[in-house]
């Protein structure tokens, strides 16, 4: 899993670098290539073990931009990143991005539309060999909560990632390399993401498929935790006052068995994952039985 970087022994830590004027938590911060690279630089001194570099603002009500602004956003910080040897994602639901920036040296493709928005993405990944996360993604920002209806979240969720782990592993996909991502936020209200968190364990295990997937939770400084942590007048806690409730919800993924935690702010985060990692480690050494908790194993479970 993962080839080319040393296993951590423990949930990977994805710093996120957006390089959008619009993004919701940290728009227009690092929409400057140096900037970019500085930031992208400072999260991997600061431990994080993937920078994911975006360039296409996914914030509720996004319109789409053209492929050109998408690559000259991207490629001077996927370049600039990976020649410094950081270990690169690219956030990206277009091929040709994908293409240029595992050309340019990323070493792994981040698709929040899990394959549906282009349908030639599968296929540039299954080339390149790369890990690749697929998403739970309904359609694109521009109609965030308009498809966000559910009777069962969990069940409806686990069969629209079976059908399109089925369809990327058609395409020529290693399963091997398939992360899963829940979605959280797209085309997800609170209450659907709270219920998905709960459980993770099954989002790693889609319909069809009964060994565990690796899953990627990105909860960091959504709406939902600005939500919950509302004043008392109703007024929700700004994106960066939330990066303790991140921290919280990193923590609790890494004991519920996620794979890896994506965020903004790398050291909070890093520290909650090493302390619910031995947390965890001691809970199936001590377990009588030998049963594992809940969740995938923590490093990958393929
Ligand atoms: N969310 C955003 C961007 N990229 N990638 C994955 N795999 N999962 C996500 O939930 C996700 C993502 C939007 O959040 P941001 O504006 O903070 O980057």
């Amino acid at each position: 899993m993962l080839p080319g970087l040393t296993p951590a022994g423990r949930c990977l830590v994805m710093g996120v670098v957006n390089v959008t004027p619009d993004s919701f938590s940290d728009g227009g911060t690092w929409l400057d290539p140096d900037k970019a690279v500085a930031h992208g630089l400072e999260l991997a001194s600061q431990g994080a073990d993937i920078v994911d570099v975006g360039g296409e603002s996914t914030r509720p009500g996004a319109q789409r931009i053209p492929v050109e602004d998408e690559l000259r956003r991207v490629m001077p910080v996927v370049t600039a990143l990976a020649e410094a040897g950081g270990w690169v994602s690219i956030d990206t639901m277009r091929a040709e991005v994908a293409r240029r920036a595992l050309a340019a040296g990323a070493r792994m493709v981040n698709d929040v539309s899990g394959g549906l928005a282009d349908p030639e993405m599968a296929g540039v990944v299954a080339e390149a060999g790369v890990p690749y996360v697929v998403m739970h993604w309904r359609g694109h920002s521009a109609d965030m909560y308009g498809p966000a209806v559910y009777s069962d979240v969990v069940a409806e969720v686990r069969a629209e990632l079976g059908r399109r782990l089925q369809a990327v592993i058609a395409a020529g996909v290693d399963p091997g390399n398939v992360i899963l991502d829940p979605g959280l936020g797209f085309a997800k209200l609170a209450e659907h993401n709270w219920t998905l968190l709960a459980h993770l364990d099954q989002i790693a295990r889609p319909e069809g498929y009964d060994e565990p997937f690796p899953v990627l939770v990105a909860a960091s400084r959504k709406g939902f935790l600005g939500k919950l942590l509302a004043s008392s007048d109703g007024r929700p806690r700004s994106f960066a006052g939330s990066d303790d409730a991140t921290i919280a919800i990193t923590a609790l993924a890494v004991a519920a068995g996620a794979w890896c935690v994506r965020v903004h702010m790398v050291p909070g985060n890093l520290d909650a994952v090493r302390v619910a990692t031995r947390w965890r480690a001691e809970a199936v050494a001590t377990r009588s039985g030998g049963d594992d908790p809940p969740g995938p194993p923590v490093a990958g479970a393929r």
